[in-house]
């Protein structure tokens, strides 16, 4: 019955929000305590020091053990140490904001959690704010009531700072989601995908006409494709915050913000992959995707799966029209037929076994004719600290299914 949430500054699941605004109002970080929360005996807090390798490798086996698996726990997102240096390392990163639990005889990461710093806007009010990310508990400590206390204090160090809002996202359903988005996948890899149980062969089917089904082309095509590079940031931050005033709920990005989520600096291996189409020197689009391997759990041939998920993108298509102008939506799903498609043509070649994206964003456009499915998976968005009127997820309420029409509004893309 959320003991917990029930004494927390987020709306009961029941009500309706009459009113946008803050919660709790007037606190300062003076009225916040200096000192972390007490913890129970046996464990103690540290910070972890992400600058290191090995302190970002206690996380990295924290989280491959023990993070967020599927319904029935046939996969386990794999985050790698490479990921956590680019995610909980933005401008403007805190160490203090690398929370963990540790036993305090054997200094055994057993908890983590995290928060980054983001401007957000939730329909024409801006605020700063934190993400929260990656709270984890061994599986041998759960039931303890664990969570709580890490919310708690990840809460106090960030209120420290004088932030008094956040942003996250959960499988599950909380008091109370501010939006829905459901997963949708597109095949690249048919058959490792049956092998691992991540899809079933379709009554009537045989594997061919499945693999035949979600064939991929070697060439892109989009105009001018090519790799972003760090001088393309201003061209794209000017297109990019054109694109996201059309949304409702969205996270602002400096130039230096930007370039940190988009240009991976490496020049293989990377975890993020940005596109652009340049005409005559002008930007007029780009797209994004990330990789994120799941592990599969009990298999005796596959111990990954390669899954890509669909990032930030921008489109001038259309934005000279209002979102819901039809001509100007035909010019949008169009061009990101285009763009996504030519995203699924780099992760074929990257090896990649299934491409995601969430119904948000502009992606009810695309979903259908790129062969998207719905995933028995959806994602909540939550708002700490803030009441907010619904905002759109992209899916209809009684089928679930991504739609067209009442297209998403949210313009943030988690980790
Ligand atoms: O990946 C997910 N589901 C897959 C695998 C399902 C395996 C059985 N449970 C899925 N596959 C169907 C693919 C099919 C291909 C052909 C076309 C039709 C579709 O549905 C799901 C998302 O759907 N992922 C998860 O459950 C992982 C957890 C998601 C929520 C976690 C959010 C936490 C974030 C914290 O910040």
């Amino acid at each position: 019955d959320y003991k917990f949430w029930k004494t927390q500054p987020v709306a009961r699941l029941d009500e309706k929000v009459d009113q946008e605004g803050e919660i709790n109002v007037g606190k300062t970080p003076a009225d916040v305590p200096a000192e972390p929360l007490p913890l129970l005996a046996d464990f103690e807090w540290v910070t972890m020091d992400l600058t290191d390798a090995a302190e970002t490798k206690q996380v990295y086996e924290l989280l491959y053990g023990h993070y967020v698996e599927d319904q029935d726990a046939t996969f386990r997102f794999a985050y790698s140490a490479e990921f956590f240096d680019w995610a909980l390392k933005p401008p403007g990163w805190r160490r203090d904001w690398h929370v963990g639990v540790r036993v305090k005889a054997s200094g055994k990461l057993v908890a983590f959690i995290s928060a980054v710093p983001a401007t957000l806007s939730v329909r024409d009010t801006e605020m700063k704010a934190v993400e929260i990310n990656f709270l984890c508990i061994h599986k041998k400590l759960r039931a303890k009531r664990l969570a709580p206390v890490l919310i708690r204090e990840i809460t106090r160090r960030v209120n420290r700072q004088n932030i008094w809002q956040a942003l996250y996202t959960v499988g599950k359903v909380l008091p109370s989601p501010v939006t829905t988005c459901r997963y949708y996948h597109r095949p690249l890899n048919w058959p490792n995908l049956l092998d691992v149980g991540f899809s079933v062969l379709p009554q009537g089917k045989t594997k061919a006409q499945m693999v035949a089904k979600y064939t991929i082309g070697l060439e892109t095509k989009t105009p001018g494709w090519r790799t972003a590079i760090k001088k393309d940031i201003p061209q794209m931050k000017e297109l990019f915050d054109r694109y996201q005033s059309r949304l409702e709920l969205v996270q602002h990005f400096t130039e230096e913000e930007l370039e940190h989520m988009l240009i991976d600096p490496h020049d293989t291996e990377k975890v993020v992959h940005c596109y652009v189409s340049e005409t005559e020197g002008r930007i007029t689009d780009f797209v994004s995707f990330y990789l994120l391997p799941f592990s599969v759990l009990d298999n005796a041939t596959h111990e990954k799966l390669g899954v890509a998920y669909l990032f930030y993108y921008a489109s001038e298509a259309g934005l000279d029209k209002p979102r819901f102008d039809p001509a100007g939506t035909k010019a949008l799903a169009d061009r990101l037929k285009l763009l996504v498609g030519d995203c699924l043509v780099v992760c074929k070649g990257l090896g990649v076994d299934v491409f995601n994206a969430v119904s948000s964003q502009d992606n009810a456009l695309f979903l259908q004719d790129l062969k998207f499915g719905g995933g028995d998976g959806f994602l909540n968005f939550y708002l700490f600290n803030y009441k907010a009127f619904p905002i759109a997820g992209g899916i209809d309420e009684k089928t679930k299914e991504a739609d067209v029409v009442k297209r998403s509004a949210v313009g943030v893309v988690m980790l």
